[in-house]
C-alpha cells in the first residue's frame, strides 16, 4: 500500500524527497495540480473543494496514508478531510511548527507563506497552541510559487523577487523562518541568501516525514525491508514541465502517468 501526497503543484516534491531519504522502501503515489496553481489567492471553499477532488482521486489507489502536502490546503482543508476519510491524513504545518519551536532560540518566528495561508493565521495558531508567548511575523509572498513552477529556481529574477518580498523579515531578533510553503524549499539557497546567516530556515519536509514515520510505525504499517518501490505520479497540467523539475529535484527518473 501506498503514501498518497498531494499539492497544487511541485511543491509537495520537497517532502516527497524527504520521505524518500527516511522512508525508502515505502511506495509513494503524488498527485500535482498544476493545472490550477497556485492555490494561495484562491477563496477557501475554492481550495477545499480541489483537495476533495484529489483526495476522492487518490483514494482509487487504496493507499494507507494520505499527506496534504501543500500548506495552502492543510490551513483550510485538513479536519474537513480527516472527518472524511478513514485513514490518517497529515498535514505540513503542525510539523513545521514544531521544527521551529524546537529550533528557536530567541522566541521571534518568522513565517513565509502563500496568501491563503497567511490569511488564515494556521501557523500563528500552532506555534501559539506549541509556545503561548511566541512573537510571531508573516508575510505572504505571492509571486514566489510561480517562479518554482517555472523552474526558475536561481536567476536574477528570483533574486529580484525574493529579496523584494523579504527585505522587510530583515530585522528583529527573528532567528527562525519557517518556509510554510511546500514550493519554497527550491529557492531556499536565493532565500537563505537574501536573510543571512542568523537566521535559519526551517523546512518542514523533514518534520513530517518524521510525523509519516512515527503513525506508520504506530499502526505497524510500514514497508516490509525488501520492497523495491515503484512511485507514481500525476498531474494536472502540463506533464513534460513537471517531469523535468520533479527528476531535477528527486534526483532519479520518475514514472509520471497522464
Ligand atoms: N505548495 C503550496 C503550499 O504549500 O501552500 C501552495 C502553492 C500554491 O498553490 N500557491
Amino acid at each position: 500500500q501506498a503514501i498518497a501526497v498531494l499539492d497544487s503543484g511541485v511543491g509537495g516534491l520537497t517532502v516527497v524527497k524527504e520521505v524518500m531519504r527516511q522512508l525508502p522502501r515505502e511506495k509513494i503515489v503524488y498527485f500535482g495540480d498544476t493545472a490550477r496553481t497556485p492555490y494561495g489567492p484562491r477563496p477557501a471553499e475554492e481550495v477545499i473543494r480541489f483537495t476533495h477532488e484529489i483526495v476522492d482521486y487518490l483514494i482509487q489507489y487504496q493507499p494507507k496514508m494520505i499527506v496534504i502536502a501543500c500548506n495552502t490546503a492543510t490551513a483550510v482543508a485538513l479536519e474537513d478531510i480527516r472527518s472524511r476519510v478513514d485513514l490518517p491524513v497529515v498535514g505540513v504545518i503542525n510539523p513545521g511548527a514544531r521544527a521551529a519551536i524546537g529550533r528557536s532560540k530567541s522566541g521571534v518566528i518568522g513565517v513565509i507563506g502563500t496568501e491563503g495561508t497567511i490569511r488564515s493565521g494556521a501557523y500563528d495558531s500552532a506555534l501559539r497552541r506549541l509556545s503561548p508567548h511566541v512573537e510571531v511575523v508573516s508575510r505572504a509572498c505571492p509571486d514566489f510559487v510561480p517562479l518554482v513552477e517555472d523552474g526558475n529556481f536561481r536567476s536574477e529574477e528570483t533574486q529580484r523577487v525574493v529579496t523584494n518580498s523579504l527585505s522587510p523579515l530583515r530585522m528583529g531578533a527573528m532567528d527562525c523562518l519557517i518556509l510554510g510553503c511546500t514550493h519554497y524549499p527550491f529557492l531556499s539557497e536565493t532565500i537563505s541568501e537574501v536573510m543571512g546567516p542568523d537566521v535559519s530556515l526551517i523546512n518542514s519536509a523533514e518534520e513530517t516525514a518524521r510525523e509519516i514515520s512515527t503513525i506508520l510505525q504506530d499502526n505497524n504499517q510500514l514497508a516490509g525491508r525488501d520492497e523495491v518501490p515503484e512511485h507514481e505520479f500525476f498531474c494536472s497540467g502540463d506533464i513534460r514541465k513537471f517531469q523535468s523539475i520533479a527528476q531535477a529535484w528527486l534526483g532519479e527518473r520518475i514514472r509520471l502517468s497522464p
